[in-house]
């Protein structure tokens, strides 16, 4: 237990590599702390974790950086054995990204038994807390193309 109180994680709201990673330490019941990363502004903190890379997520355990979303939710896995999981998809995003460029590749009609386990998947109150408010997330994803379309430069709120 002493050992969870060293855990941070360093991420960005919109991230679905954050997300997958916030998924594992909240299932496992990992307390850790949350620092959001502004990725247009690169925290110092994580220049000095991420030196090659800089990129999101860093999980921070007693000190020790873990970077790659996959590698930290196999390192957690193999740290903490209780209640082992296995690495999630974020689903959600691909209905969003769904809805942003409006072609729907994964429908309840050709994929039934997919669109059931997304339903249950975002029944989940631990799913819930974890995904970004699904507004944001949108505009996030259609502020780019809406910007391409007008022609003007990027603008994130
Ligand atoms: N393969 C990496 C991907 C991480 C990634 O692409 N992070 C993005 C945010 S979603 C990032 O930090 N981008 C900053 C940059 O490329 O400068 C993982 O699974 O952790």
């Amino acid at each position: 237990m002493a050992e969870e109180k060293h855990v941070k994680l360093i991420g960005t709201w919109s991230s679905p590599f954050s997300r997958r990673v916030e998924l594992a330490l909240k299932m496992k019941g990992i307390s850790y702390e949350y620092i959001e990363e502004d990725l247009f502004n690169k925290s110092p903190l994580l220049l000095q974790y991420n030196p090659i890379h800089k990129k999101i997520p860093v999980l921070i355990h007693n000190g020790k950086p873990i970077v790659e979303s996959l590698i930290i939710v196999e390192y957690i896995d193999e740290t903490w054995k209780e209640n082992p999981i296995l690495p999630q998809e974020s689903r959600p995003l691909v209905g969003i990204l769904q809805e942003v460029i409006g072609v729907s590749f994964i429908d309840e009609e050709t994929f039934p038994v997919l669109c059931k386990w997304v339903e249950m998947f975002l029944s989940s109150s631990i799913v819930k807390e974890s995904l970004p408010p699904r507004d944001k997330l949108l505009s996030f994803f259609q502020a780019p193309l809406e910007a391409r379309a007008a022609s003007k430069p990027m603008v994130y709120k």
